[in-house]
């Protein structure tokens, strides 16, 4: 019995990353469930973040972020690393599954993506992102570059009542 339910166990939360993965990997839906694009005027606050790859060490670089429920956020992004960068928004469940994606489909290009920008070398470009609703875990900024994510490239910020 405990063999079956094991099984059972394992396809489901097997089954939930698919349908997860696929979901991220049309990239033409409207519907995220972690917010959705926001509109220049109406920001009501701007995060500067800094790409950076100094001595093989990804990161993202940037003030402690508080976002609450509601928030329109223009995150300026500069690539200052000296290999190309990609900024993407999601929560926790989505840039997992974004990860695994790409470790499957690592050409997979995002120039339709409203959730992500990609920068190259001294590049600086613009996400306005509208925090709509509730975040399931984190919210998370990272880079789907392949291997970026694991090597570290992503910066996690609890929303705030
Ligand atoms: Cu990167």
């Amino acid at each position: 019995m405990k063999t079956i339910l094991a099984t059972l166990v394992a396809a489901a939360s097997l089954a939930a990353v698919t349908a997860a993965a696929s979901a991220a990997g049309t990239h033409e839906g409207e519907h995220y469930a972690f917010g959705e694009p926001g509109r220049a005027e109406s920001v009501t606050q701007t995060v500067l973040v800094d790409a950076v790859d100094e001595n093989g060490e990804m990161r993202f670089v940037h003030e402690p972020l508080t976002i609450k429920q509601g928030d329109v956020v223009k995150f300026v992004v500069t690539n200052r690393g000296e290999m190309p960068h990609e900024f993407s928004i999601g929560d926790s469940p989505s840039q997992r599954a974004h990860a695994l994606m790409m470790e499957k489909m690592p050409d997979m290009k995002h120039e339709n993506d409203a959730t992500a920008i990609t920068l190259d070398p001294g590049e600086t470009k613009e996400l306005v992102w509208a925090f709509t609703k509730p975040i399931k875990g984190q919210i998370e900024l990272a880079c789907q570059m392949p291997g970026h994510y694991a090597a570290g490239m992503v910066s996690k910020a609890k929303m705030v009542k």
